[in-house]
């Protein structure tokens, strides 16, 4: 009988959707176990075949989990705030809440069309009242701890979009969303004091279970740096203050650097005799990004400050100040010692002007290039700091600067403050009011949700003000804290919002009371596996562990962390390798390989296609062979031989196939998984029979992978219920010994013959497996056999005179 994919997929994802069988259960006294995966951002595009990737391996996971008596949680939701939905509502003239609905809707039939089991009954949407009442409600939370303040900033303006953008949203200078070259502006703005977790953001990752390269980006991101900050005297008669990771090369600074925006150059316009010259560079610097400017590459430039120098305290020269847009005015001090025997940028700046290089660490070759090697040097031309290595140096040094009230130890981030205000419509309106004699106040909790007014125009203002500025009746309110004449804030919040707490809602998303229960707090959380993109690392993922710890510092949530695990994929390139892309015309459509070969075959191949968390070109070839994999197990129905058990051939395979499939989905090897499968579907197509006992266990190791068709062999063989509440084999360890093993033959101390035969034959069958060996035969033919001997699993040993 011929598979019919479309008919039995079809089938099944009904039954699923009626008989809500994924649905998780509301029993908390169960093992429970939460599984995640990035909820979409529903694109026109519709799905792209990237995403399949993450929901098939968690989906495997997942419906595991469930079969081995988990109550399982894998919900899906939607990301549904933000620009490419309000530009596309822009440029057609409809609501964007129209088109959201319409592409979820798309979204939705393409993810069932899948067959990926997700509670549906816990779909959620962050673009719903509901929904952002609450995401409202943590922000009034955030103010209300001072973690939410406003703030004049110099903020990454998009002239295209017109726009403010956060930092991370600013790629190598360019507008993340539409690539523009991007500008500065000054404008107040919301802001996230996410820089108050740094540390802890940075130490809690030692605990979870977050693959390697996540915890690095993060690290990285946060950037937290020990150091020192030191005065250095001016001629002036004032200090500046520079932060400096390497105190220990206090001998070797032979030149100060401060950032072309330093106050300092106003407060010594009237010494400085090349102001003209100091201006015209600042204007330029002004044109940079923070990007262009702290490449490492790139040439060094600078304007010496000609009428003011600083004092080294530790041996108190006089040495050269310059501007440089090298040093960046946002951090540290915005002014740096510079010592370019030991720092690269700070070489290049000295070889490009003349000043001196100063060997302080031994251990390299200064004059050729900066020796920045801290773990092997040794101290030199620094007083009392020679013979000492870097680490030593570096806590005598700071212990005489505070001894000399000159310099206190200093830990420096990257990280910043995250800019919580869009000038656009499409997102969560941030309930604040601003009253003419209170000054901002917050509104009233129960006001929540403060919802989007209906409006047609969503063109932003030109001076970068929100659409929402142009609605008086909207805007004009009256004060929580007077009842006098109040303005609503109209900026609205950024994407990353609704994200960042969503996993939450899902443990108990229809909530009037609170964004969940108590009890579903802690019964489900915290998430056990989280998969998603690396491109979310530094973005989403810190913002949403930020939330969840303020979270739990007030008392909403009880755990500190929000994620157990944290994986992620890589992208599925096209055939051609390139990454997809229309201008490329290599996109793959989910719906086209979905019609084409089906959706058991599509998760199957997703699944195959190479290491999960590595990048895999597409291939159709691959395709067909997972394709008629799938076919050939439906065609074991025609071959079931009666029996519940396994048979004794294939026995050991079996119980290795459980162990190999059990143990890969837990480390994402869902190919090799599959490998196995394949496998033993080989070695029971060469015994030309199976047990109905061992088509019961292949299917449903099989059953995660392709879930359609083994719902429909499963009923058609007659097995009881439905195979989505089966239970997960078990094997014995014992039984999981590779099958056949080879052994040597001796004759007489000397190798004739290798055999392959199984691995627990008996001491007997050995010996007589050998004996019957044509050339051991020979051997041994007429001969007085004096002893033998069977080393189980190695060799046989004949002794024959
Ligand atoms: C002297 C020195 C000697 C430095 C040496 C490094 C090596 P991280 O690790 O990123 O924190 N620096 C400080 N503030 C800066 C700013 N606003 N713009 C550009 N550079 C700045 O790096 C800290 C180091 O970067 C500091 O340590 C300082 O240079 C530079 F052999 O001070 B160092
Ligand atoms: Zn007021």
């Amino acid at each position: 009988m011929k598979y019919d994919f479309k008919q039995v997929e079809q089938k099944w994802q009904k039954i699923w959707d009626e008989e809500h069988t994924f649905a998780a259960k509301q029993d908390y006294t169960l093992p429970k176990y939460y599984a995640l995966v990035e909820f979409p951002y529903p694109s026109g595009q519709g799905l792209h075949v990237g995403h399949p990737r993450s929901y098939t391996a968690l989906d495997i996971v997942a419906r595991k989990k469930r079969l081995q008596g988990y109550n399982v949680l894998y919900p899906m939701g939607w990301d549904a705030f933000g620009l490419p939905t309000e530009n596309y509502a822009m440029k057609n003239h409809i609501h964007p809440e129209i088109v959201t609905a319409k592409n979820v809707a798309r979204f939705k039939s393409q993810l069932k069309s899948l067959g990926l089991s997700f509670d549906w009954d816990r779909e959620i949407n962050t673009t719903d009242p509901n929904y952002y009442k609450w995401t409202q409600w943590i922000f009034l939370q955030l103010y209300k701890k001072g973690l939410a303040y406003k703030k004049e900033m110099n903020v990454n303006w998009c002239p295209s979009c017109k726009v403010v953008l956060a930092n991370e949203e600013v790629v190598d200078g360019k507008c993340e969303r539409c690539g523009a070259q991007t500008t500065h502006k000054v404008k107040s703005q919301w802001m996230l004091k996410i820089t108050a977790y740094a540390d802890r953001l940075v130490d809690d990752l030692d605990d979870l279970d977050y693959i390697p390269r996540v915890k690095t980006q993060q690290k990285n991101w946060i950037g937290r740096s020990h150091g020192a900050e030191v005065k250095f005297k001016t001629t002036a008669g004032d200090e500046l203050l520079i932060y400096t990771t390497r105190p220990d090369t206090l001998f070797g600074a032979t030149y100060m650097v401060i950032a072309p925006e330093h106050p300092a150059i106003e407060k010594w316009a009237d010494r400085i005799r090349n102001m003209d010259e100091v201006k015209a560079y600042q204007a330029e610097a002004a044109k940079k990004s923070d990007f262009e400017r702290s490449e490492l590459a790139k040439e060094k430039t600078g304007v010496k400050l000609d009428g003011v120098n600083a004092i080294n305290p530790v041996n108190g020269k006089e040495i050269p100040i310059f501007i440089s847009d090298y040093v960046l005015i946002s951090y540290g001090t915005g002014a740096i010692m510079a010592v370019p025997a030991h720092d690269e940028r700070d070489w290049d700046f000295a070889r490009a002007f003349g000043c001196e290089i100063i060997e302080v660490v031994k251990g390299g070759d200064v004059e050729k290039a900066a020796f920045t090697d801290c773990a092997t040097g040794v101290m030199v031309n620094s007083g009392f700091l020679d013979g000492m290595s870097v680490e030593q140096a570096k806590k005598a040094i700071v212990e005489w600067l505070s001894e000399q009230s000159v310099g206190t130890p200093k830990t420096n981030f990257k990280l910043r403050d995250w800019v919580f205000s869009r000038q656009r419509y499409w997102g969560e309106p941030i309930p604040m009011v601003h009253c003419e004699k209170c000054g901002w106040q917050p509104i009233p909790e129960s006001e929540l949700p403060l919802r989007l007014p209906e409006i047609t125009d969503f063109e932003p203002g030109e001076n970068g003000e929100s659409p929402l500025a142009r609605h008086t009746e909207w805007v004009n309110t009256t004060c929580p804290c007077c009842g006098g004449p109040a303005t609503r804030e109209t900026d609205t919040m950024p994407q990353w919002a609704g994200s960042s707490w969503y996993f939450l809602r899902y443990m108990d998303p229809h909530n009037n009371d609170a964004l969940a229960s108590k009890e579903a707090l802690a019964y489900w959380g915290p998430v056990d596996w989280y998969n998603g993109g690396m491109e979310h690392t530094t973005l989403h993922l810190l913002y949403s562990r930020f939330w969840h710890k303020f979270l739990y510092d007030i008392g909403v949530v009880p755990y500190s962390e929000p994620y157990r695990k944290r994986t992620s994929h890589g992208m599925i390139l096209g055939e051609n390798g390139e990454k997809m892309s229309k201008s490329r015309g290599n996109v793959v459509n989910p719906d086209d390989i979905v019609n084409e070969y089906g959706a058991d075959t599509m998760r199957l191949y997703e699944m195959f296609i190479g290491d999960f968390e590595k990048s895999a070109p597409w291939n159709t070839a691959s395709i067909k062979g997972c394709r008629r994999f799938l076919e050939r197990v439906w065609g074991l129905m025609d071959m079931v031989a009666e029996g519940d058990g396994y048979s004794q051939k294939l026995e050991s395979s079996m119980h290795r196939t459980i162990k190999k499939v059990t143990e890969d989905i837990e480390v994402l090897k869902m190919n090799t998984a599959i490998a196995a499968m394949m496998s033993l579907l080989n070695e029971i197509y060469d015994q030309k029979s199976v047990t109905k006992g061992e088509v019961r266990t292949l299917l449903i190791l099989l059953n995660p992978f392709a879930p359609h068709m083994t719902e429909e062999m499963w009923q058609q063989l007659g097995f009881e219920g439905q195979i989505a509440h089966a239970q997960w084999p078990a094997f014995d360890e014992a039984k999981c010994v590779d099958s056949t093993v080879e052994i040597a033959v001796q004759v007489n101390g000397k190798v004739r013959a290798k055999l392959v035969v199984p691995a627990n034959i008996s001491k007997d069958d050995a010996i007589a497996a050998a004996k019957a060996d044509e050339v051991v035969a020979k051997l041994v033919e007429g001969k007085t056999i004096c002893k033998e001997i069977y080393v189980p699993g190695k060799l046989v040993n004949i002794a024959v005179k």
